[in-house]
């Protein structure tokens, strides 16, 4: 069907009328979306028996990636692409008089995830199923994912998001497959042949059933499984309880994402995704593992299972469950199981994103799995006890159960056999500080895994123009090794290379221009830079500290008529949870300031604010290839490694940037002249907000532009927001600025300076922006994954 074209052709018109009831002539762009999602599905299918069967016969090891968010984006180009037919689709549907681009369009987003955590379990699925590694993904089929975010008089205002309105061609539902889900109820303890066991008596049930969606690879046979659950009504629902309340209370358990990246706010509901992900997850993979082998005893040697933060942590007293409960094994030996099994990834060093549930929540939720805690719990505490005799403080400290709450990441280290990192830096401080404790004790239990991303989608598919220049230069090769970019070095003085990747970088900045166009009705200029901060809103990303600088440039140009900066677009996008006000409040800023400034005659021709609405993967990809220059301000320390720079990095973007997460690894690759790095540096931080010694009242006074900025929040300098601006004011001087954007001030605006003057001399700009391709390879998932492959699930390519 995608072998030829003219045959291509012939059946998308076939079948489009077949499945849509409608002549071609009629057919809308759904249709037709619809049509080529059901042909790419079709094609798949034998590959993907072929990989299942595979995965049954259990002759190599396999890995389950189980995370609560996937935050997939759209499915169809990417497909295409990884098929190797995009071009072939694209130019027969051209002679249909169909532009591929539009059905593109016709997809909707699968947003099932907040931010940078989401996404990676999506880059990571795409690696490895074109590694040709058996590994899937399990999650929650949320029925709305991530809210839709509009803009109201520069306020957020949230929507509900509808991803399934035209149903989902990427999936099976498979209801055969279901498992049912026990909440609440007790625990009794019975004697059955002499032993005494369990049985959890008077529970409500949950129906989790699968729907299973093709996980292709790039250029190989290998098909993946992302298995994402749904609940549903059980057929025994409690005889005690109204039907409809009963459908409502476990409908609502994959009905939203919880829309807080960061922070914890102890739901219940919440608690019952997590349990209802890692029971339907286990169950339906012990299952499969039972196809093939009798019992459970070797399954770690068969099976590695990872958790994507602690929010399946639950796999550890449910895996233990299983084992004990079960298949009736001794604790000892299922914990050699359990622990062997299970690897952890932290993402966070963030002390309010860390998760703990109170015992009066969880204990009557999940009777068992909380006895189990428990016995894990007393049996850490006497272990500690012994290695440190006496030392009561570090005991408390590392218990599991504390203070009347349950801590998921001390159940995620002593439950697994590995714990890593997403970036060096953060890694390092895990192991220095946060979890010092932890790494003194288990030391060998600790690794970095550098976060990538999937060049295919990010370099490959959003960007085809640059993808061509660079297969001109160099060939094809690094498509299948990332790392061979760095061949591109040594084009970074080639005129004629350099000119093109000027030029492809002007037609992803014209195509931008027109969507801010089409979206704003915003005339920006394509010749400016076009300098972009896009990602989730946060106080310690420091949004605030990139819009007090535009408003400083402002002040510059009123002040003095002779000061006539280079043009440049700065560009936002950012959701704010729901809840976060100050994070609102920022959006509103950003809006408040692009009221004066691309108004004022003084800046306009000059200085330029945009806030792209409902940031998402599909609009990423829009905006990330036309970038000059990379935002990753975050207060050093903060950010555990962040995903967006590496992006940029891949499309020629120059960073301006802290020394935090990955930007560190990014400039030891590339070289401290290609990139612009300021502010304090993690050990700086950390000693400040350990010992003191920062007062921000002192930068405020000290410094007549900071002093110039912050009052004007206040000062009624916006007409339209006079009191909005309070809570940010404060935030910086009452509440003595937490995240040090006064102190990193002077030294940002003289980073802005430098790149401004870098991007006027056109030759180095150029330059710079070729070795950051060339040395971007690294950042691939590939390379990521390999090394989770290698170094913690042990796990071989077919
Ligand atoms: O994970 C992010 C980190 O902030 C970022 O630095 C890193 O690059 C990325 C991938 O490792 N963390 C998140 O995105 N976290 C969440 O989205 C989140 C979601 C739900 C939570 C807590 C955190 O309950």
């Amino acid at each position: 069907m995608f072998h030829d074209k003219e045959q291509f052709k012939k059946s998308f018109s076939r079948r489009l009328e077949q499945t849509s009831g409608v002549s071609f002539a009629n057919s809308t762009l759904q249709h037709q979306y619809q049509t080529l999602g059901m042909m790419v599905r079709e094609y798949v299918s034998s590959n993907w028996i072929v990989s299942n069967e595979d995965t049954r016969k259990g002759d190599h090891k396999e890995v389950y990636y189980l995370s609560i968010e996937f935050l997939l984006g759209r499915l169809l180009v990417s497909s295409l692409v990884n098929l190797g037919v995009k071009d072939l689709v694209e130019d027969g549907l051209k002679e249909l008089g169909i532009e591929l681009g539009n059905l593109e369009e016709a997809e909707a987003d699968a947003g099932l995830g907040n931010g940078g955590l989401g996404r990676l379990a999506a880059c990571f699925l795409d690696s490895m199923a074109s590694l040709t590694l058996p590994g899937h993904g399990h999650g929650i089929r949320y029925k709305h994912g991530l809210f839709e975010q509009k803009i109201i008089d520069g306020y957020q205002v949230e929507l509900p998001e509808q991803w399934l309105r035209n149903g989902n061609v990427w999936e099976v539902r498979k209801p055969d497959l279901a498992i049912e889900i026990p909440f609440w109820g007790d625990v009794q303890w019975i004697e059955k042949n002499g032993k005494l066991t369990y049985v959890h008596e008077h529970a409500e049930t949950v129906l989790a059933v699968p729907y299973d969606m093709p996980v292709i690879g790039y250029d190989t046979d290998r098909v993946n499984t992302l298995r994402l659950w749904g609940a549903e009504p059980a057929k025994n629902f409690p005889s005690h309880k109204d039907f409809m309340q009963y459908k409502r209370d476990t409908e609502q358990i994959s009905e939203f994402l919880y829309p807080n990246d960061m922070s914890n706010d102890g739901k219940i509901l919440r608690l019952k995704q997590q349990y209802f992900l890692v029971r339907a997850s286990l169950q339906s993979i012990i299952r499969e593992y039972k196809q093939h082998h009798s019992d459970l005893f070797s399954f770690h040697e068969h099976i590695a299972i990872h958790i994507n933060d602690t929010h399946p942590a639950l796999a550890i007293p449910e895996l233990m469950r299983i084992l004990i409960d079960e298949e009736k094994m001794k604790w000892e030996q299922a914990w050699t199981i359990v622990t062997n099994t299970i690897s952890y990834t932290n993402h966070t060093i963030l002390s309010e994103a860390l998760e703990k549930w109170s015992i009066d929540l969880f204990k009557p939720l999940l009777p068992r799995i909380f006895m189990i805690i428990e016995e894990i719990n007393k049996r850490f505490c006497k272990e500690l006890w012994q290695e440190y005799p006496g030392d009561w403080d570090r005991i408390a400290h590392m218990a599991i159960i504390a203070h009347g709450f349950v801590k998921m990441a001390h159940l995620s280290i002593v439950g697994s056999h590995s714990v890593n990192g997403v970036a060096k830096l953060h890694t390092e401080i895990l192991k220095m500080r946060e979890m010092k404790n932890f790494h003194e004790y288990y030391p060998e239990k600790f690794n970095n895994k550098t976060n990538g991303i999937t060049h295919r989608r990010w370099l490959l598919q959003s960007n085809p123009e640059l993808t061509a220049s660079i297969n001109n230069t160099i060939g094809t090769a690094w498509i299948a090794e990332p790392e061979r970019l760095r061949e591109l070095a040594a084009f970074s003085d080639d005129s004629s290379f350099k000119l093109e990747i000027e030029n492809m970088k002007q037609l992803k900045k014209k195509e931008l221009a027109k969507l801010i166009f089409e979206r704003d009705g915003l005339v920006v200029d394509e010749h400016s830079i076009f300098d972009v901060q896009i990602k989730r809103l946060h106080a310690y990303k420091r949004q605030l500290m990139n819009v007090l600088h535009i408003m400083h440039l402002y002040n510059r140009m009123k002040e003095d008529s002779s000061f006539k900066p280079h043009p440049r677009t700065f560009i936002f996008g950012a959701k704010a949870a729901p809840g976060y006000e100050y994070a609102k409040k920022v959006i509103k800023l950003v809006h408040s300031v692009a009221n004066i400034v691309n108004n004022d005659p003084v800046s306009k021709d000059y200085l330029k604010v945009v806030f792209l609405e409902n940031y998402r993967v599909s609009l990423a990809e829009k905006i990330i290839p036309a970038t000059n220059v990379s935002e990753q301000i975050s207060t050093a320390s903060k950010e555990a490694s962040g995903t967006g720079n590496m992006k940029f990095m891949m499309n020629g973007a120059i960073t301006i940037g802290t020394m935090d997460g990955a930007n560190v690894e990014m400039r030891d690759l590339v070289g401290h002249e290609n990139i612009s790095i300021f502010g304090l540096e993690a050990e700086e931080v950390m000693h400040y907000e350990r010992y003191g010694g920062y007062h921000s009242h002192d930068y405020y006074h000290n410094d007549r532009r900071i002093k110039q900025v912050v009052d004007q929040l206040t000062s009624g300098f916006f007409r339209d927001s006079y009191y909005d601006f309070e809570a940010i004011s404060d935030s910086l001087l009452m509440e003595n600025d937490q995240y040090f954007v006064l102190k990193d001030f002077s030294s940002y605006v003289d980073a802005q300076e430098q790149v401004a003057a870098a991007y006027k001399d056109r030759e180095r700009w150029l330059k710079m922006s070729i070795l950051n391709i060339a040395h971007s390879g690294f950042f691939s998932s590939d390379r990521t994954v390999n090394e989770y492959a290698k170094e913690i699930w042990n796990v071989k390519a077919k």
